[in-house]
């Protein structure tokens, strides 16, 4: 059996054998990677960690806020701020960006994360997981603001998740295909498990959360109604569903064995683009999923390349199996 490779040996090489990832960067992940095994080890704790239910609190998005989410978004902020890779922080538990206090040497990155996506599932015990997004900062801007944040999702120079699960799983992309660590505990540390990553182009299983269909528009319906009619309708296919209400786990599904997940708009609330938030879940879930030859867009336009307008924007989201996301999509243009 091949020797395990450690996720630090994996960057090393990328940093060094292909030159592909500069040494702060790096570090940078290592650090990220070390604050999400953090993160698992409260999680799994559970209630025998007094972490469970929800804080006195709601977040920017109005969501009231589980203590999970606030324990992550600490441990990533104390984790991050004193290395010297970043400049500053963007998180979807604070409303504004974090600054790296002076105190500590600044580096040439910003760090986006939804610190614990999917904690309306912490309290039943189903999966969860951090997401991440890492940009650099504009050369020549003196001093970091939200401005320098609003960089489109093709610009990020890494970008992963970790979903907190049966097994603890990193899954990363610098940009050179996607790799998947799994974290060996007994060792305490990420052991590449795959990589190259590939999504099927082609698949019969689609996510949605299908409670929403009658706030639906008409192309993300039409899609449904003819995966639904199956064999004997016009995809000639019977299709399956899954919902887990947890977009790392949706998303490691699919990039384990394909599948489409969408979370569009609707007319709940017709001036939000979405429910998602574009820049520290879509934009890092959709440069994944396109590293490992998916595809991903709002339903009109490619995710990577929309031009963020504020922070806490959100977004529609359709992404995974090519040829899934490509039909959805010229749904929407045949309106
Ligand atoms: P709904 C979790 O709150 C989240 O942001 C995503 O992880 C997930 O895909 C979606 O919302 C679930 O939304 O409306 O089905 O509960």
């Amino acid at each position: 059996m091949a020797k395990p490779i450690s996720l630090t040996r994996y960057l090393v090489e990328q940093q060094r054998v292909d030159g592909h990832i500069p040494g702060d960067l790096r570090l940078l992940l290592e650090v990220v990677a070390r604050a999400c095994k953090r993160i698992s080890q409260a999680v799994n704790k559970g209630a025998l960690g007094g972490v469970l239910g929800s804080a006195d609190s709601e977040n920017v998005q109005g969501e009231v806020q589980k203590k999970l989410d606030i324990i992550a978004n600490e441990v990533l902020i104390e984790a991050n701020e004193w290395g010297g890779h970043l400049a500053a922080m963007a998180s979807e538990e604070m409303d504004s960006i974090y600054l790296v206090p002076n105190r500590y040497p600044q580096g040439e990155y910003l760090l986006l994360f939804d610190p614990l996506d999917g904690s309306s599932n912490i309290d039943v015990n189903v999966s969860i997981g951090t997401i991440f997004s890492v940009l650099k900062k504009p050369e020549g801007s003196p001093g970091v603001t939200e401005q320098d944040f609003l960089q489109a999702g093709a610009q990020q120079v890494a970008a992963g998740y970790c979903v907190y699960g049966p097994q603890t799983t990193l899954v990363l992309t610098v940009g050179d295909g996607v790799a998947m660590f799994t974290l060996d505990r007994e060792q305490g540390s990420f052991v590449l498990t795959q990589e190259n990553v590939r999504i099927p182009e082609d698949t019969k299983e689609f996510a949605i959360n299908m409670s929403n269909m009658r706030h639906w528009d008409e192309p993300v319906k039409r899609y449904i109604d003819e995966c639904l009619q199956g064999k004997e309708g016009p995809r000639g296919k019977d299709f399956n569903m899954r919902w887990i209400a947890s977009m790392v786990a949706d998303v490691h599904r699919i990039l384990t064995r394909g599948g489409v997940f969408m979370y569009p708009w609707d007319k709940r609330e017709p001036n939000k683009p979405g429910k998602l938030r574009l820049m520290y879940e879509a934009n890092p879930m959709s440069w994944l999923v396109e590293q490992a030859g998916g595809a991903a867009t709002n339903g009109k336009q490619r995710i990577l390349d929309i031009q963020p307008k504020q922070l806490h924007e959100r977004v529609s989201v359709i992404l995974g199996s090519k040829n899934e996301v490509e039909r959805v999509t010229s749904y929407h243009s045949t309106l």
